[in-house]
C-alpha cells in the first residue's frame, strides 16, 4: 500500500504551521510537504520539506503533485473576511479557483483524501443567532462568506459526482500565539492577549458586547486531524462540520485576561468589521460533529487564557509574518 504523502497549501499562516507541525509529528517529517506563496517560513525551517507555490497556477501544482507522489491535500491558502471586504474580487478569485484547481487535480490524480476549511461566516443575520444549527437558513452577506457557502458545495459536488473523500470543517475564529491571525475579523480576541503583555492597553476594534463563536488552535487542529482519521462510515456531512468550543464577547475576554495581568486596559472603536461580526452567529450547535465522529474540545476561556499568556512571546506584533 502506498504511504500517504501530504501537501499543506498555505502552510505559513496562522493555522499552516501549527497543522504543518503536528502532521509532521504523526506522518513523519518527509512525508509533510509544507508549500506556501511566501518563499519560507521561520517557523517551519529545517523541519522538512517546503516548497514555494501559487495555488492559482494549476500547472505547477500538479506538477508538484505528481513530483512529490501527493495522496493527500490540506488546502488552506484564503482571503479571510476583513481582508475580503477590502477587495472581494481577489477574494472570491483566491479562494474559489484555489479549491477548484485542488479538487480538480485531486480527482484526476485520484489522492485518498482532501481537507478544506469552511468557517462559520457561511452564516448570515438570517442564521439563528444562538446554538445556530448545522442545517439552517445560510445567506452570507460577506465575500469570504459566499466564498465558503460556495466552497461547501462544490467539495460535496466532487464527492457525489466524482466518489472523493473531502472533508471539511466551519472552523470559528481560532486564537493563537505561534503564528499572527491572517485578516480576520475574530482577529481581535489575538491582539488583546498581544497588546495586554506587550502594552497593557488594547483599543478593541469590536463593541464590548459582541459575542462570537471561538476556538484554541490545538482544540482546532485536533479536531482537523480527527476528522481526517475519521473512518469514511462516520462522515454524514459532505458540505462542512459546525464546530464549537468557546462564545465569548471582548468584554468577557478583557475580564479574564485582567485576572492575569491586573494593570490591563480597553477601550473600544468600532469599525468596518463590526458589521461583519454582527452577521454571525453568537454561537453553534456542534451535535452533529460530536454524534458523528466524537468531537470534544479541551479548551475553556480560563484554560485558554492562562496557556496563551504563558506562551506568548512578549513584545511582537500580533501580525501574520
Ligand atoms: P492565513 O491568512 O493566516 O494563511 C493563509 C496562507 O495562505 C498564508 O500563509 C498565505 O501566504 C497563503 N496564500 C495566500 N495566497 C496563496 C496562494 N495563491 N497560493 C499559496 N498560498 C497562498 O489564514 P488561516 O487563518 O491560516 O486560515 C486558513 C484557512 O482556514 C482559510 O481557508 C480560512 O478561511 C480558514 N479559517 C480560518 C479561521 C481562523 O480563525 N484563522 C477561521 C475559519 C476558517
Ligand atoms: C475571520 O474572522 O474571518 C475568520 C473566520 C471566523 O473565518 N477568523
Amino acid at each position: 500500500m502506498a504511504k500517504d504523502k501530504i501537501l499543506v497549501i498555505g502552510a505559513s499562516g496562522q493555522i499552516g504551521v501549527e497543522l504543518t507541525q503536528e502532521l509532521r509529528k504523526i506522518y513523519g517529517d518527509a512525508n509533510v510537504v509544507a508549500s506556501d506563496l511566501r518563499e519560507e517560513n521561520s517557523l517551519l525551517k529545517g523541519t522538512g520539506p517546503y516548497v514555494s507555490l501559487d495555488v492559482m497556477n494549476k500547472e505547477m501544482l500538479h506538477v508538484q503533485v505528481i513530483r512529490q507522489r501527493i495522496t493527500q491535500i490540506y488546502l488552506l491558502a484564503a482571503i479571510l473576511s476583513a481582508t475580503g471586504e477590502k477587495n472581494p474580487a481577489l477574494a472570491w478569485n483566491l479562494n474559489m479557483q484555489g479549491l477548484l484547481n485542488v479538487l480538480d487535480i485531486a480527482r484526476d490524480e485520484n489522492l485518498d483524501k482532501v481537507y478544506w476549511p469552511s468557517s462559520i461566516a457561511v452564516f448570515g443575520p438570517t442564521s439563528p443567532k444562538r446554538a445556530c444549527p448545522q442545517q439552517t437558513i445560510i445567506e452570507p452577506t460577506t465575500v469570504y462568506g459566499i466564498s465558503k457557502f460556495a466552497g461547501e458545495f462544490w467539495c460535496n459536488y466532487y464527492c457525489w459526482r466524482y466518489g472523493m473523500d473531502v472533508r471539511s470543517l466551519r472552523y470559528p475564529g481560532l486564537i493563537s500565539y505561534k503564528s499572527g491571525p491572517g485578516g480576520g475579523t475574530t482577529d481581535y480576541a489575538i491582539e488583546m492577549f498581544y497588546e495586554a503583555k506587550a502594552e497593557k492597553d488594547y483599543t478593541c476594534f469590536l463593541k464590548e458586547g459582541t459575542y462570537l463563536p471561538m476556538m484554541y488552535m490545538p482544540d482546532a487542529i485536533r479536531a482537523t486531524i480527527e476528522l481526517m482519521e475519521a473512518p469514511a462510515e462516520k462522515i454524514s456531512v459532505h458540505t462542512s462540520y459546525n464546530i464549537a468550543s468557546l462564545s465569548f464577547s471582548p468584554k468577557e475576554l478583557y475580564e479574564q485576561i485582567k485576572k492575569e495581568i491586573p494593570d490591563f486596559n480597553i477601550s473600544y472603536q468600532p469599525d468596518y468589521r463590526q458589521n461583519i461580526a454582527d452577521s454571525w452567529p453568537q454561537s453553534i450547535d456542534d451535535s452533529v460533529a460530536r454524534n458523528d465522529w466524537g468531537w470534544q474540545e479541551q479548551y475553556g476561556l480560563a484554560a485558554m487564557t492562562k496557556d496563551m499568556l504563558l506562551n506568548l512571546p512578549a513584545g511582537q506584533q500580533s501580525a501574520n509574518g
